[in-house]
């Protein structure tokens, strides 16, 4: 054998080689099985609330998104709008985990261990222009809320796909809920599909033009400006 075809067997070889070794990794993470996740119910020494203790809150009642179909919309005052499937999210997205309570205006509330990926980093990717002065989210109900974009940008705050370590269940959110920390419950907005930047600092959503404070803040009434 002459030198070129000595290194031609060489390189052959260690064609197979690489195909091989990824294919037994391959067949190894097929192999994983996937068991059902259990509720936690204790995070760092925080007691947590079940998540069959929230009571559901929904407008129009439960919605089932259909994960195939579904997208998240990025919109407005971005240099690029982006449209994210559910497995995107999941995957291109540094996760978060913390512990925050939600709190009703009707007077219950829940401590929750929550997953999720920052509404910052999501908007970021996207290109926020100068301009922007709010962030308003909607859902799939026709619901929404809107925040300063200072609330988003200077906060860590998620939105999630896991509480509990337990998947978002249709009747809490699947597949989004927004970690609206500080805020009153109805700033917790579920079934999110959409994002919009936007330099509307009027905006008012579903309960906030039915009366119920703007700014949300928990510290102040709900019935306050
Ligand atoms: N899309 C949507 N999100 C929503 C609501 C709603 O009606 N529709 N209700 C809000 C209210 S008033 C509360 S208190 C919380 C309750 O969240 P939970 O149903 O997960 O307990 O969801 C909020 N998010
Ligand atoms: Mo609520």
């Amino acid at each position: 054998m002459n030198r070129k075809s000595t290194v031609l067997v060489l390189a052959v070889l260690l064609g197979i080689a690489v195909v091989g070794y990824i294919s037994v990794m391959q067949s190894q993470s097929n192999n994983i099985q996937q068991l059902t996740s259990v509720e936690v119910r204790n995070y760092n020494g925080t007691d947590l609330s079940s998540i069959a203790d929230l009571r559901v809150e929904a407008i129009s009642g439960t919605q089932y998104v259909d994960n195939v179909t579904y997208r998240l919309n990025i919109t407005g005052l971005v240099d690029y709008p982006e449209s994210y499937s559910y497995p995107e999210i999941l995957s291109q997205f540094q996760s978060y985990k913390q512990v925050v309570t939600l709190n009703c205006v009707e007077g219950w509330s829940a401590t929750i261990l929550w997953q999720g990926v920052l509404v910052k980093d999501l908007i970021n990717e996207a290109g926020v222009n100068s301009s922007a002065t709010t962030v308003i989210f909607r859902a799939v109900d026709s619901y929404s809320t809107s925040f300063p974009i200072d609330y988003i940008m200077n906060n860590s705050i998620i939105l999630a796909y896991k509480m509990n370590n337990v998947t978002l269940t249709p009747e809490l959110g699947f597949p989004f809920q927004l970690v609206a920390q500080s805020e009153w419950g109805y700033k917790w907005i579920k079934w999110v599909n959409q994002i919009e930047i936007s330099s509307d600092t009027n905006y008012t959503g579903y309960w906030e033009s039915r009366g119920y404070s703007n700014s949300g803040d928990l510290n102040s009434s709900f019935l306050g400006p």
